[in-house]
């Protein structure tokens, strides 16, 4: 895969199609620039910060861009709180959309047709496969992303976290428990 990727790449810049330079300002881009550490922090500041949780939810796109997160498949952002009572869950039943400037690109399994179709269908057993059993009383949401709306899941917050500074509860905030399939860790 990685010759047929040089193969392609030299060819298409020697035709002129891409510039070389610019094609390494997006790879490090999405290397190094985004990924889901930058949702991390913004969950860890809705955890310690009343008054950014409650913009967040109200226009996760401001508040997100507020922390410098902003860019191509970000424009639109919803956040959705986890609490006791309501587990949220996030698939795109159509493709992969996913909110790049906070949670990086999809893994594969997130593009993968047994996720996006059972995600729907069979939540519980989706959460099951990741290791996540919740009670039969939490109700689980199940939120179809689209070409303009992306979601980022807020976890629980987990307990014995209150000493905690905002980067070390940003460490407890997991890719896949910002997107449902997961919950925050413990320190
Ligand atoms: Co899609």
């Amino acid at each position: 895969m990685e010759r047929r990727v040089r193969a392609l790449r030299t060819v298409l810049a020697e035709k002129g199609y891409i510039d070389p330079a610019a094609l390494d300002v997006l790879i490090d881009t999405y290397e190094r620039k985004t990924g889901p550490r930058n949702g991390a922090r913004v969950v860890a500041r809705a955890w310690v910060d009343a008054e950014f949780r409650n913009w967040l939810l109200r226009d996760a796109t401001a508040a997100i861009a507020s922390l410098g997160y902003t860019g191509r498949q970000g424009e639109h952002m919803v956040a959705l709180e986890n609490t006791a009572s309501c587990h949220n869950l996030v698939v795109c039943t159509l493709c992969s959309c996913y909110p790049w400037p906070v949670l990086g690109l999809p893994p594969t399994w997130y593009k993968s047709a047994p996720y996006r179709a059972r995600a729907v269908k069979d939540p519980r057993g989706v959460l099951a496969d990741f290791g996540i059993r919740l009670p039969e009383s939490t109700e689980i949401r199940v939120w179809d992303s689209t070409a303009e709306v992306r979601y980022l899941v807020i976890p629980q917050r987990p307990p014995g976290t209150d000493t905690l500074s905002e980067e070390q509860l940003a460490a407890c905030v997991t890719r896949d428990s910002m997107i449902g399939t997961g919950l925050a860790r413990p320190p």
